[in-house]
């Protein structure tokens, strides 16, 4: 049997990667509808229900996702590759936000800056412990300093998530303290 954390995956993948895999499509602002959901993740081998994914958001350690106010969709708060509006709040970042990522991207970051990869936006934390977990998920972690207050003050735009992870299209190399 699948563990509550390979479900939670699967959920991230369907939810801001690849709704493809079960035939599925998000609506513009990001919603899949749990009845279907739950439906076509069985067919995958996948045993949801409502209670299981309503205790999966709940426990989420970084508050991944969200039911709507009427029990009947979900959707991911943030972590997108797939082009979703979910309506973020475009906030302004406190001085300095952070980046975790691998000592083997770095000399690729000090040419080319942040960029969002596969995603739709660079992810920051305000805190270097968040940051440093990150890190770990590709390699030998290093935390970097982003001169967000700067940057903001330069006419990028910064969005603060449900989730509290802050978001941004691309961090130039020199807003970047390796
Ligand atoms: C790196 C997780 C080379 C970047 C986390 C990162 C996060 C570059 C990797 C969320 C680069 C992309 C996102 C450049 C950036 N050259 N490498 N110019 N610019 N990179 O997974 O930020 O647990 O797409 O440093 O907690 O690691 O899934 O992004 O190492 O919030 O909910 O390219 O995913 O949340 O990797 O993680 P990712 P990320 P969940």
């Amino acid at each position: 049997m699948k563990s509550q954390k390979e479900h939670s995956k699967f959920l991230s993948l369907i939810l801001r990667h690849q709704p493809e895999v079960i035939q599925m499509s998000l609506s513009h602002d990001g919603w899949a509808d749990m009845g279907e959901l739950i439906e076509k993740a069985n067919h995958h081998g996948f045993n949801f229900s409502r209670e299981s994914i309503a205790e999966i958001v709940a426990t989420s350690d970084k508050q991944r996702f969200k039911i709507s106010d009427d029990g009947q969709r979900i959707r991911a708060n943030q972590g997108h590759s797939v082009p979703v509006d979910v309506g973020l709040e475009r906030k302004i970042p406190p001085e300095t936000l952070f980046h975790g990522t691998a000592t083997r991207f770095i000399e690729s970051i000090q040419a080319q800056g942040l960029i969002p990869g596969s995603r739709q936006y660079v992810h920051l934390s305000a805190d270097e412990a968040t940051a440093t977990q990150v890190g770990k998920r590709h390699g030998e972690p290093v935390v970097l300093s982003i001169e967000s207050a700067k940057m903001h003050a330069d006419g990028f735009e910064f969005f603060l998530s449900e989730n509290q992870v802050w978001l941004t299209k691309q961090v130039p190399a020199e807003c970047i303290k390796f």
